[in-house]
């Protein structure tokens, strides 16, 4: 079913469910790509509170959302720009020499389609995807409170998550949430927020979708795990979700048919670790596509381990539809990383057997991590070469300090940046580790060496 858009969702009929609002902010940074982007996290919490007797709706302020706001024309497999607004830099960033805007849908219309919400909502969920877009999460919540003040407003996600005393401190919300919405403790005060009796959480809690939500969508997130059971230095998986937990096949294939049917084709990945314990649930997950004759394209934006790469593993990867390959090199020296153990031998054998098994040397790339704190810039010049010289194409991750990962201290010791207190620092565009920071001739430097000029 194809769900008028927002905001003339008239709500969802339920018994006496709470009526709940999600909201996803916009993006305030120097930059923003639409990479497959979805408030999964929101999406999930959406989910749960409907399946528990909750009527819901969705503002994504990401989305193009009216049929006559100007949005940029999707690029390949429907990634594609943001429309932008240029804003004044916030005083912490003041010393950049970089333009930073706020993305997606203008900030008048949203308040104005907000505004014409009646009766008002009776709760509004606030998501935070990357620590420093908190402004965004910040401005809605000032909205929701202008516009109805006695409506609970509870704000959830990474920045409040890994940030969470700077958010108590700064966003006005009344209700901070600090985790999973799955877990226990918080599921309870949803519902006290709400004023309601606690119901059971939901079948499937925490991966479920709500993406009906979207009415007409031309891409989807696929979400089959939770957590990751590794630890790299740098990476905030732990944090955020202590556990590895996978879900079932049969619900993540009537999520992809349901949206395949509502005319989406192209699917990305949200899982940090997509090739561990693979039969449980990616396996039947793609013998069904397969079985069905899906037309459509898998893409991993995420990266996959390559040392999990082997021929029989790309063949299916390959059958099922995967297109757009991302695979998480991080350094070619071997013998000093911070994350997953990876053999030259395994990465040569990998990128060998996605070669052998078909796939586009133009839609496979591969991550190099930039920016480390005490990194040498000589390494990822080498690493860049390296996977040129595969034909492959090298894409920089610039190395983002999150509060809670193992190298957090490490990194506020390495940057004259306050990272720790103020979250807009964690931003990479800054090169927050790097001695000197961002500059323009380095980042110019760096865009031909990966271009191979
Ligand atoms: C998928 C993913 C991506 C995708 C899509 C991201 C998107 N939606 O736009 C892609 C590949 C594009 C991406 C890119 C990047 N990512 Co990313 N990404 C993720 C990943 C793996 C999953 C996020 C997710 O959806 N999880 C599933 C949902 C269900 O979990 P959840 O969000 O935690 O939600 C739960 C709770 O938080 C809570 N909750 C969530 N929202 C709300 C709202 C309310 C109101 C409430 C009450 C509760 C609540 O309940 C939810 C259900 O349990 C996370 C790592 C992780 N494990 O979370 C990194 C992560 C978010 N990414 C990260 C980074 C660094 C990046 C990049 C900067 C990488 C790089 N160097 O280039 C880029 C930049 C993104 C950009 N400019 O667009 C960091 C965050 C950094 C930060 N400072 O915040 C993370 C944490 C990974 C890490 N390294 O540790 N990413
Ligand atoms: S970087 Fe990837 S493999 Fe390492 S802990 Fe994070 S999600 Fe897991």
């Amino acid at each position: 079913m194809t769900r008028p858009s927002f905001p003339d969702i008239p709500w969802p009929d339920t018994e006496n469910g709470p009526r709940i609002l999600g909201i996803n902010p916009w993006i305030t940074d120097f930059a923003a790509f639409n990479v497959w982007s979805r408030p999964v996290g929101l999406l999930a919490c959406l989910d749960m509170l409907r399946n528990a007797g909750a009527s819901v709706a969705l503002m994504d302020c990401l989305d193009p959302t009216w049929e006559d706001i100007k949005w940029p024309a999707a690029g390949k497999y429907g990634t594609g720009h943001y429309p932008k607004k240029e804003l004044e830099l916030p005083d912490a960033l003041s010393s950049m020499d970089r333009r930073y805007s706020r993305y997606g849908l203008p900030r008048d219309r949203v308040r104005e389609a907000l505004a014409a919400i009646d009766p008002p909502p009776d709760a509004v969920m606030v998501s935070s995807i990357m620590t420093y877009w908190y402004p965004g999460a910040l401005d809605v919540l000032n909205i929701a409170a202008e516009l109805w003040p006695d409506t609970p407003r509870i704000l959830g996600g990474t920045y409040a998550t890994l940030c969470t005393d700077h958010a108590r401190k700064h966003a006005n919300a009344h209700l901070i949430m600090q985790g999973t919405m799955e877990n226990k403790s918080n599921w309870a005060s949803i519902w006290a927020a709400l004023n309601r009796p606690v119901p059971p959480l939901p079948d499937n809690a925490g991966l479920g979708l709500a993406l009906d939500l979207y009415a007409t969508p031309t891409y989807a997130p696929i979400l089959g795990s939770r957590g990751c059971p590794f630890a790299c230095e740098y990476c905030a998986s732990r944090a955020l979700y202590p556990r590895f937990t996978q879900g079932n096949a049969k619900a993540i294939l009537n999520s992809i048919i349901s949206e395949h049917t509502r005319g989406v084709r192209d699917f990305a990945f949200y899982d940090d670790a997509l090739l561990v314990n693979p039969d449980c649930w990616l396996w039947p997950t793609l013998d069904g596509i397969q079985a069905r004759n899906l037309d459509l394209r898998l893409h991993t934006p995420n990266a996959m381990h390559v040392r999990r790469l082997s021929l029989d593993v790309c063949h299916k990867l390959k059958q099922a539809g995967l297109t757009t390959v991302r695979l998480g090199l991080e350094t070619t020296d071997f013998d000093n990383r911070h994350d997953v153990k990876l053999t030259r031998k395994e990465w040569e054998d990998g990128a060998h057997n996605l070669l052998e098994s078909g796939f586009q040397l133009d839609d496979i790339g591969v991550y190099i991590l930039f920016g480390l704190p005490g990194q040498n810039l000589d390494n990822v010049e080498q690493a860049v070469r390296h996977v040129r010289s595969f034909g492959f194409r090298p894409h920089l991750a610039h190395y983002t300090p999150i509060p809670g990962s193992p190298m957090f201290d490490e990194a506020c010791k390495a940057s004259p940046y306050p990272l720790a207190d103020e979250p807009l620092c964690q931003n990479n565009s800054i090169w927050p580790c790097v001695p000197g920071n961002f500059d323009w001739d380095k980042a110019r430097q760096w865009k031909y060496l990966l271009q191979g000029k």
